[in-house]
């Protein structure tokens, strides 16, 4: 870790030329019109309407109407100075069935979309898969067979040949780590199982959708686009005798799932030990390692916290603050569920409840750049929710916001310093949006929106990042 302010609560700091200073959004939590132009349902849609699933029932119906608000969406994203917008397609839009025939309205909107970017100069990010599965390949077995990563790879030819020759980046999933043990283990998310053998074929049916993926977008993208993927990754801190061991599980689990079969070829052993009771692998065949393995040009990396674990004596009642809310009968560590536990975080947190830890991003950013050598990282989310408020003359002065995102763009700076290949900075997220299981009670915009009226209000802490996308450096 770098010398330097210890509170990583810098400001001055140059970033080089060419930095992309971008945000992100995803498709189901800020466009809305759920049933227009032949959009069918996705699990989210399924999910948000169970009763007790998501706070205050809230759904994704209308989110921030960026589906018919997109123009002056983009504006805004103008006026902040943008380099890169980093969105998600709705799957339900494109092939409304899983598997069926095309919808060409959803990919005109999407065409539409990319072309405003481009006319304003804002690089267009691509995010294939955000969580919103067609709700019948849910009902047809979901990510743990093996037939979705079939229909991914379809939907993937059909986006490619339709806008592959204007995206500067394809990503192919985001947080496959969400989808697959908050989807189908914990169940705190869409569509809501607990199935810990289900969730460990989920997690290598989407990596086998995005190997298959990138395939098919090189070979139908007639632009020259950069491939990706995006990945939460966990800087777990270990507590206890075996610190280390509760270490290594959650990191097999949690990143080398994905970054072994992703970039190295392989699952780890170690992974496969831990999980021996759960399953036994054999939804791995041959040849899907290879497919997987797919050449990449930059790694998203997604981060917003840290988690504090340590083996479970098995007496004491057993901790489980992992940060994610979901259902009591189901677990996100399968295989390491009754073996390690996960302690309260030390504060400050966001209203989350997440740990502010601007120095783990530093750590992890420099720990990637070692492993994985000649592979540029690009930040693709960061940002915090705090309870906004309004003050008499309009402003949302969001101090917290700005303060996050200054310490954590240190962090990024000290990382980039210290020689790591960080090519952008994405905050999470432009507007406030359909926080999933929070529904519209967590904020995490640099612009306000009021899903009343849906006016938006830039925030202080987007007038902030305007200034550091303007200048390339870290404002006061
Ligand atoms: O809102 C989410 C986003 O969809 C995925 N990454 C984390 C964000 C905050 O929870």
């Amino acid at each position: 870790m770098s010398a330097g302010n210890p509170d990583y609560r810098d400001s001055g700091l140059v970033f080089p030329k060419g930095f992309t200073f971008g945000s992100a959004t995803a498709s189901y939590q800020v466009e809305g019109a759920a049933a227009e132009d032949g959009r069918l349902p996705s699990i989210w849609d399924t999910f948000s309407r169970t009763p007790g699933k998501v706070w205050d029932g809230d759904t994704g119906d209308v989110a921030c109407d960026h589906y018919h608000r997109w123009e002056s969406d983009l504006d805004l994203m103008a006026e902040l100075g943008l380099d890169a917008y980093r969105f998600s397609i709705a799957w339900p839009r494109i092939v409304p069935t899983g598997t069926g025939e095309v919808n060409q309205a959803g990919l005109d909107f999407y065409s539409r979309l990319v072309d405003g970017l481009r006319e304003r100069g804002i690089r267009p990010v691509a995010t294939l898969y955000h969580w919103d599965l067609p709700q019948p390949l849910e009902d047809a077995g979901g990510w743990p067979v093996r037939a979705t990563a079939d229909a991914f790879e379809r939907y993937a030819e059909i986006v490619g040949s339709a806008l592959g020759d204007r995206i500067h980046t394809w990503t192919t999933l985001n947080e496959p780590w969400c989808s697959a043990y908050l989807g189908y283990g914990q169940g705190g998310h869409a569509p809501g199982r607990h199935e810990p053998a289900a969730a460990l074929a989920a997690v290598h049916h989407l990596n086998l959708a995005h190997g298959r993926a990138v395939q098919a977008l090189r070979a139908t993208s007639t632009g020259s686009p950069e491939y990706s993927v995006t990945l939460n990754f966990h800087v777990p801190r270990g507590e206890g005798p075996d610190a280390a061991e509760a270490v290594r599980r959650v990191d097999a689990l949690a990143n080398r799932a994905f970054t072994g079969p992703m970039l190295k070829g392989a699952y780890p052993d170690d992974l496969i030990a831990d999980t021996a009771a759960v399953t036994d692998w054999s939804f791995v065949r041959e040849g899907d390692l290879t497919a997987i393995a797919q050449p990449i040009d930059v790694l998203g990396v997604n981060y917003y916290s840290t988690v504090t674990v340590r083996m479970w004596d098995g007496v004491s009642p057993r901790e489980t603050h992992d940060g994610h809310k979901g259902a009591p009968e189901g677990t996100a560590w399968p295989g390491s569920s009754d073996v390690v536990e996960f302690l309260e975080q030390p504060g400050p947190h966001t209203s989350m409840g997440w740990n502010i830890a601007p120095e783990a991003l530093e750590q992890l950013l420099g720990s990637l750049g070692e492993q994985l050598p000649g592979l540029p990282l690009m930040v693709t989310e960061n940002g915090a929710a705090f309870d906004d408020a309004v003050t008499d003359d309009g402003r949302i002065r969001d101090e917290e916001r700005t303060d996050f995102l200054r310490r954590h763009l240190t962090a990024a700076h000290r990382a980039l310093a210290a020689g790591v290949d960080l090519r952008g900075y994405f905050v999470w997220s432009l507007l406030d949006n359909f926080e999933w299981g929070y529904g519209y009670a967590k904020r995490f915009g640099i612009v306000r929106v009021d899903f009343d009226s849906q006016e938006r209000t830039v925030k202080d802490s987007g007038l902030w990042f305007r200034e550091l996308a303007a200048t390339g450096v870290l404002p006061r």
